[in-house]
């Protein structure tokens, strides 16, 4: 049946929206994708306040067949909401009640927990940047020291947390984060894992192929899923994309 509720995607690059790419992709949906360029480094333009008050990405608008719009935010809500709406073969439904919260888990942790880390991350090397010399090195000292004192280590002790479930999923033969297939917890970790590997901000401390090789392995299999690969295709020129592990 040809698709009748017409997806608009509100995006913006390295950002959190390209998760929902591949979910679309592995849901086999059809989306329009809506980009503008950032502002002073990392914001997203005044005019994204026109999709949803708080003008961030994601933002996802579905429009009906009668012509009402559903307007989406916050990952984690639109992946649930997604595939509560548009799974229709249930490649995303839990195998188990114990799954399930584990995935509910993961979706709230993801965006509540580990994500805090890496922003307050971000938000230092914004700081020391947007200060001209002699000011910057006094903001570099100041932030240096508040990612040492709690950015760095929380962020490093997530990083092996998750490496550790990694470790005994694989130890059961498993690939993905909950039970034997893909699901909304692998969408929602794949944009914190993609940070720790790609960034040069000092998530982790450790190098990450070396002290967390479960998370190295996994993020080269999940950049080589088909739908990943699509939703990267359709970003490049505007994204560094990162396809089979390589960016
Ligand atoms: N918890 C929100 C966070 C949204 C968010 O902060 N998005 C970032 C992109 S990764 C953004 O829009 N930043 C631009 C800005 O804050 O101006 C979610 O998961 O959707």
């Amino acid at each position: 049946m040809p698709q009748e509720d017409k997806i608009t995607v509100y995006w913006l690059a390295h950002s959190r929206a390209q998760r929902i790419l591949w979910l679309l992709e592995e849901l086999g949906l059809e989306y329009n994708l809506h980009m503008e360029d950032r502002v002073q480094m990392v914001r997203a333009p005044a005019s994204y306040k026109k999709y949803h008050p708080l003008g961030k990405t994601p933002v996802v608008h579905i429009e009906k067949p009668d012509g009402t719009v559903k307007k989406l935010a916050e990952s984690g809500f639109i992946v649930q909401y997604l595939i509560d709406h548009y799974d229709t073969k249930g490649k995303f439904k839990p195998a188990t009640e114990d799954d399930k919260d584990l995935i509910d888990y993961f979706n709230h942790y993801s965006e509540g927990t580990i994500q805090p880390m890496l922003v307050g991350l971000l938000v230092n090397e914004v700081a020391g940047k947007s200060v001209p010399f002699p000011l910057s090195v006094l903001v570099k000292t100041v932030t240096g020291k508040i990612n040492q004192g709690y950015y760095q280590p929380e962020a490093e002790k997530n990083i092996s947390f998750l490496n550790d479930f990694l470790k005994a999923q694989y130890a059961k033969g498993r690939k993905w984060f909950v039970g034997e297939k893909l699901s909304a917890a692998d969408i929602m970790l794949s944009f914190p894992i993609q940070s720790a590997i790609t960034s040069d901000r000092g998530i982790t401390l450790k190098p990450v192929k070396e002290s967390y090789p479960e998370m190295y392995e996994y993020f080269q299999f999940i950049t080589s899923q088909p739908a990943w690969i699509t939703a990267a295709e359709k970003v490049k020129g505007y994204d560094h994309v990162v396809i089979n592990g390589k960016l």
